[in-house]
């Protein structure tokens, strides 16, 4: 998953970034970056106990900042890396004062930006449905869907907050539709605020668009990224001492895994302990065809069981002793934690 930060110049992207991958370039960096943050699971570490393995593979965010502003300008189009997004991360700057007195501001931006990009998808809908008349086609579902579509935006309120299920999406698959990407808005705000409540005005409106919020001082975030290397411990009381009771790394990863919704199931040996993302609702067929393409085509059975299950009977051998090794077939709906062990044959 690739998030993506964006905001005007010098709000703190690269502040942020540098908190967010515990990287210690300065600031003034030119042209982007990408940086990686691993995606702390218990359970993960449970089966690395269990396996001792030689390669262990959570889950991975690629965080990408832009080094530049990404607000546009009149006349100029979104960038182009928006389009990659499956996190757009909204940066505001408002460590000038207290946020009380910027709030205004702050929903201005917030607002500001999310109304180019509902403007961007109108552009997208407009077109699609010129091209369905020339075709006959102004009558179909998906004609119909993108009326109800174009309603909404133009009222001003994004694609996200559509009542659209997965299937009426579904004829859309290849386009982008930029007000659709969840969208994380991260108040910069100054030291003095980090205990300071989130105002009314900005919860409301972020709320009204489906965009989660979070407040932090990047600056302060930062200064604690780069002491990474003390013990968790040691680390926790100085944020503490700060007024910080969970790290941005931490808080930002939380908010965007509930975000997008995702779920993974795990694949556990002595040779890789590993995590795969994968969509809620997918199935084992699915999921198989993440790990190879071969593994999909020669599909015979998934045996699943859970990390408690093998904590409990030592290995899979001894869950299947026990009877806990379920057999599933390609239907099979996989659920969040499941560890598999797919049987194929090519
Ligand atoms: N006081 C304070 N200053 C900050 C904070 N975050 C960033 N700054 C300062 O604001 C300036 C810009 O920060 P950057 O992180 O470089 O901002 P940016 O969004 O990456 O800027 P561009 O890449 O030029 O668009 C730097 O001088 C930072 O030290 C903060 O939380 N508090
Ligand atoms: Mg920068």
């Amino acid at each position: 998953m690739k998030a993506v930060l964006a905001g005007a110049a010098g709000v703190g992207k690269s502040t942020l970034f540098n908190a967010l991958t515990e990287s210690t370039a300065k600031g003034g960096r030119t042209g982007a970056s990408v940086g990686t943050v691993l995606l702390p699971d218990r359970r993960i570490d449970q089966l690395v106990e269990l396996y001792e393995p030689r390669k262990i593979t959570p889950i991975e965010y690629q965080i990408v900042d832009p080094g530049m502003s990404t607000r546009a300008s009149k006349g100029s189009g979104l960038p182009e890396i928006y389009r990659e997004a499956g996190l757009l991360v909204l940066v505001i700057g408002a460590f000038a004062g207290p946020l009380a007195d910027g709030t205004d501001e702050v929903v201005s931006e917030l607002c500001g930006f999310d109304d180019d990009l509902i403007l961007h998808d109108l552009a997208q809908v407009e077109r699609r449905q010129e091209r369905l008349v020339k075709e006959g086609k102004a009558k179909s579902r998906e004609a119909d869907i993108l009326g109800r579509l174009r309603a909404l935006l133009e009222d001003g309120r994004p694609a996200r907050t559509a009542d659209l299920s997965e299937e009426d999406w579904l004829p859309f698959a290849s386009f982008v539709f930029l007000s659709r990407t969840p969208m994380l808005a991260v108040i910069n705000i100054a030291e003095s605020d980090v205990a300071a409540a989130l105002p009314n005005a900005i919860r409301d409106a972020a709320g009204h668009r489906k965009i989660a919020v979070i407040c932090l001082c990047a600056e302060l975030e930062a200064e604690l990224a780069e002491l990474a290397e003390l013990p968790a411990q040691e680390r926790a009381e100085m944020a503490a001492g700060v007024g910080i009771e969970e790290l941005a790394k931490s808080r930002f990863l939380t908010t965007a895994y509930r975000m997008l919704d995702r779920i993974c199931f795990l694949t556990a040996g002595e040779d890789e302990v590993r995590a795969w993302p994968i969509r809620r609702g997918a199935t084992a067929l699915e999921a198989a065809g993440k790990i190879h393409s071969d593994i999909q085509r020669g599909f015979i059975r998934a045996e699943v069981t859970s990390v408690e299950d093998l904590l409990a009977h030592g290995d899979e051998a001894g869950c299947r002793k026990a009877g806990v090794l379920r057999l599933e077939g390609k239907e099979y709906v996989v659920k969040d934690g499941d560890v598999i062990n797919f049987r194929f044959a090519v």
